[in-house]
């Protein structure tokens, strides 16, 4: 059976968690049920690290022992992870006794190997990043990182021969090109080893710093947190012997960002040489997010923290605004609005948009039960599959290369086509005529295998959705138990089953920092005679390139009325639009005049409509149909075949207010 071990930093105690940590851990979650997606047997690791100056100088600022400091920091971050759907096998602390053992087993292992030997030293030291640092390393006098001055500091200490590695180390990472990803990272370690290397001090006397892992062959010092942290990669495998180590030490990946890529690309390899354990397989480094702090939207006087907007937005569309939003490697700017605006693109009315409709047709037009593949299917059909079958290809390739932007934006590309191929084939149309049945349920049928297979590939970054989704869609499985292989296979959903709609997976955002209020039960507001609605709906979708809202007919609350801008206007010019059966193009006066075009011509002839008052949506975006904008949308109600226009009782001032 193929194996997957994935592990992140282990993030230090002295700091909330905050989007930096949420965006590794996510990464990692993501691969991880990727792996799991394929039928690969995976272990999970994430923790925290809690040794060290630094951490025993944010206990003594807390004013509490640093094993209390420890527990209660570490304990954020181990609640955090279930509510950000996080879903790790273990959760490393440096403290934990298992971990603390395997600490001092490797130095005595490597101790007694004469790789470590004892020696004085005297240098320049930063507390924030506890070492020394080297001439060379030094700007300005001060720590290149913390931008603050170095002390001097002499002392005697335990060294291990890193040095010793650096030619192994540059032949292995020029035999295994892809053991640093991406490039850039592996150029950068490999820049730095052109450089002698030193070697690493890797102990601290236990009256500067007590609160760390005893070295087993000197009591008087503590173990350098690194050499500490970064051996819980195998510690949490049970190292040396344990069952789980076999099984995944040969297949581990890391995950970190650019700011520890020297311990993890050097010191960390050359441990692993020196201890006799393998090399890891991969070492994937990301940018930086940067949420320039002031920039931040503070709307309603609140500072908002990334993190925050999680539950306020929906914990997968944030997972999806991370993973589509950065590409691996390079940094990314983290902003509200720009999270806002890709909540309502991509989510609300490309996703969120398409499994409505598709679930309101099968509603529709076979009591919401799954129809079979009527006819053969025509040419429009099989574009749309095939795009289905490059969207899956992709995902498969990408995710592992870390391409996570790029498998998102594959299967978007294949929402996209689902969503046009819909306002192409017009399906209400063909359900117009009773002949056109078979070719109907095809359609239909081609839609509703489209959103199964959306439901799995977007699984491993949005599972609440994908569960939606797979429920809805009356898949007796749940994300956990899908496999890539059979659960995408064309044509494999229940001919039968009963779909249900349910409310709209993501309510439009409209604006950042203003939720939309809850949308409310599915099918309670819905009027019992001729439903009034600005036109038919997917008639107006049918041709419009603007984003349209998701079909929702669950209750709304006032203020989300009030939002609508429903004007009288008076109707002053009407022409036929060329080429179309439907539209007439009219200019309105609703105090100023406006450009609509209406989907109105086969029950109204454009002399009759002229001096007539009607309804209007006057603040909708404008839309074009048939390449002539329309900036507004005219209230009818349909009676059967026919439409009705819907006007005020007594003709009143045009640009009258309705409410
Ligand atoms: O370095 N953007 O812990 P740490 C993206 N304990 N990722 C970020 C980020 C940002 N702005 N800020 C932090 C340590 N991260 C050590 C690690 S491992 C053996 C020991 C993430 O709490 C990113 O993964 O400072 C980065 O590498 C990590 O948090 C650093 O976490």
């Amino acid at each position: 059976m193929n194996r997957f071990y994935i592990t992140t930093p282990i993030y230090y105690v002295n700091a909330e968690p905050h989007i930096g940590h949420a965006y590794t851990t996510i990464v990692a979650d993501a691969m991880n049920r990727f792996h799991k997606l394929m039928g690969f047997k995976t272990f999970f690791l994430t923790g925290t690290d809690e040794h060290g100056d630094k951490i025993a100088q944010a206990a003594q600022a807390a004013g509490i022992e640093p094993k209390a400091y420890a527990d209660r920091v570490s304990g954020l971050f181990r609640q955090i992870w279930p509510k950000l759907s996080v879903e790790n096998d273990k959760f490393i602390r440096t403290t934990d006794s298992e971990h603390m053992e395997v600490v001092q087993y490797v130095l005595q292992k490597v101790f007694d190997a004469g790789e470590i030997y004892f020696s004085s030293y005297k240098g320049q030291y930063c507390v924030g990043c506890e070492r020394f640092y080297t001439e060379r390393e030094i700007v300005d006098g001060k720590c290149p990182d913390h931008d603050k001055p170095l002390i001097e500091r002499e002392e005697a200490n335990y060294f291990f021969k890193m040095s010793k590695y650096q030619d192994w180390l540059i032949a292995h990472l020029e035999s295994n090109p892809d053991c640093i990803r991406p490039e850039r990272y592996r150029n950068e370690v490999l820049a730095f080893l052109r450089e002698p290397l030193e070697d690493l001090c890797i102990s601290r006397p236990v009256e500067r710093l007590n609160w760390g892992i005893p070295l087993p062959f000197d009591a008087k010092y503590v173990t350098y947190v690194w050499f500490d942290a970064l051996i819980n990669y195998v510690s949490a495998i049970g190292y040396p012997d344990g069952e789980l180590y076999r099984e995944f030490w040969p297949v581990a990946q890391h995950i970190i960002a650019k700011d520890i890529l020297k311990p993890h690309g050097i010191y960390w390899p050359a441990m692993l040489k020196a201890a006799g354990i393998p090399m890891f397989r991969h070492l994937n480094v990301h940018g930086y997010w940067n949420t320039g702090a002031g920039k931040m939207s503070k709307s309603h006087g609140t500072v908002v923290r990334p993190l925050d907007l999680a539950p306020v937005y929906g914990l997968d569309a944030f997972r999806y605004f991370l993973l589509r939003e950065m590409v691996f490697g390079l940094d990314a700017n983290f902003n509200e609005e720009a999270l806002v605006q890709r909540l309502n693109a991509d989510l609300a009315n490309d996703l969120g948009n398409l499994f409505s409709r598709t679930l309101a047709m099968t509603a529709r037009y076979f009591d919401e039960k799954i129809p079979p593949f009527g006819s053969q299917p025509d040419e429009k059909d099989l574009e749309l599959r095939a795009r289905v079958e490059e969207a899956i290809v992709q995902f498969r390739e990408e995710i592992p290369a870390l391409g996570f932007h790029k498998a998102l934006v594959a299967i978007w590309e294949c929402i996209g086509a689902a969503n046009k191929y819909i306002d192409y084939v017009s399906p209400w149309n063909l359900a117009k005529d009773e002949r056109l049945l078979p070719r109907l349920q095809t359609v239909v049928r081609t839609l509703l295998e489209v959103n199964r297979v959306v439901a799995v590939l977007i699984s491993p970054f949005m599972p609440l959705t994908s569960e939606k989704m797979l429920e809805r869609l009356a898949i007796g499985k749940t994300a956990a138990d899908l496999r890539l292989a059979e659960d995408t296979v064309w044509g494999s959903l229940q001919e039968g089953a009963k779909v249900s709609k349910g409310e709209s997976l993501f309510p439009r955002i409209e604006a950042p920092g203003k939720k939309l209020p809850k949308e409310a039960k599915q099918g309670a507001g819905k009027s019992a005679g001729g439903d009034v609605s600005p036109m038919p709906k997917e008639e107006i979708k049918s041709k419009g390139d603007a984003p349209s809202a998701p079909m929702d007919e669950g209750l709304i609350d006032i203020d989300l009325f009030r939002q609508v801008d429903l004007r009288v206007g008076l109707i002053k010019k009407a022409e036929k639009v060329p080429q179309s059966e439907k539209l007439v193009k009219l200019i309105v006066d609703i105090g100023e005049e406006r450009q609509i075009v209406a989907g109105i011509a086969k029950t109204h002839s454009p002399e009759d409509l002229v001096g007539k008052q009607v309804v209007l949506v006057a603040n909708l975006k404008p839309a074009k149909l048939m390449g002539i904008e329309s900036h507004g949308m005219i209230l009818a109600v349909r009676d059967g075949q026919d439409l009705k226009l819907v006007v005020p009782e007594q003709n009143v001032s045009p640009g009258g207010k309705i409410s």
